[in-house]
């Protein structure tokens, strides 16, 4: 059943027990709000300057059809620009208090840059399938630059953060969203959107429409996707930061894979040194609370 997010008070800087509560629960929340102009407008230019200077995952999702678009994924270009930004003291205490963990750390940035009325859905997946993150307090700061209609945000199935792991999506083509991108011991990714399609109800799903300086919180380990575009949403700019809490530990991706993301250059840095099951608080990354 699709669910229409209930609206809760929030402040900026600091979360109220309803946003947190349902990201706990569902694995996704909205903190209305959240981001002042001037912090909005540092968010937007590390969008900007990704996208000027594409990295070493960047990709062109499925190119030559109408559903094509830009992914760039942990950007050189832009590390220690997001380092700075997240610094920030406002992003500390929302994923400290969203993820109950005192000390906070942060992962990497991902933006999504689709452009035309006709390009379709990110395709279901966890990020967990992409990357090496294992632990349960985790959260992505979903950060777009557009006002977004319930119908062009992005959706979580609900509670699925606490549920198996999927094996990923190759999300190389459109007509095949569940093609596997490790095919091996993981259970295999559903084509959520075709079931959805001969029954509503057949997932329950949430998500939120959102305004520029909103967060969209979501688990990355939750089953997402979505955030279509349309005619009356012809455009979306989106920047994703991604944090972690104490418990975090270093999950390396299956070995047989060849689609593993972490292998590009630059990108294990902050992993460097860590063995299988280890804190990620151990590594390299930036500590911001
Ligand atoms: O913005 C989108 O279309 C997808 C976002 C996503 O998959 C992510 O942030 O991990």
């Amino acid at each position: 059943m699709d669910t229409q997010a209930a609206d809760h008070e929030s402040m900026p800087g600091s979360v109220a027990r309803g946003p947190r509560e349902a990201f706990h629960r569902d694995g996704i929340t909205r903190i209305e709000g959240a981001l002042d102009a001037t912090l909005l407008s540092r968010c937007r230019a590390v969008f900007d300057h990704s996208l000027g200077h594409p990295g070493t995952m960047t990709k062109r999702i499925y190119p030559g059809t109408v559903h094509e678009h830009w992914a760039d994924n942990i950007n050189p270009a832009v590390r220690e620009q997001c380092r700075e930004l997240v610094r920030n003291p406002v992003f500390g205490e929302i994923v400290s208090e969203v993820l109950d963990s005192p000390r906070v750390w942060y992962s990497a940035e991902e933006i999504f840059y689709k452009k035309g009325s006709k390009v379709g859905r990110t395709p279901w997946h966890q990020d967990t399938s992409y990357g090496p993150y294992g632990g349960e307090q985790w959260c992505n700061l979903w950060i777009s630059f557009e006002s977004l209609a319930r119908q062009n945000a992005l959706e979580v199935v609900r509670g699925s953060h606490k549920g198996p792991q999927y094996d990923g999506s190759a999300y190389d083509d459109p007509d095949d969203p569940a093609k596997p991108l490790h095919g091996g011991a993981w259970l295999p990714l559903p084509d959520i959107e075709r079931e959805r399609e001969a029954d509503p109800a057949s997932w329950d799903v949430v998500g939120y429409p959102s305004e520029p300086g909103d967060l969209i919180v979501f688990h990355p380990h939750s089953l997402h996707g979505g955030a279509p575009l349309d005619a009356a949403c012809p455009v979306r700019h989106t920047l994703v930061l991604r944090f972690f809490g104490e418990d975090a530990i270093y999950r390396p991706l299956p070995q047989t894979s060849d689609a593993i993301w972490e292998g590009g250059t630059g990108v294990r840095d902050d992993y460097r040194g860590l063995e299988p099951g280890q804190r990620l608080s151990c590594g390299g990354f930036l500590r911001i609370r």
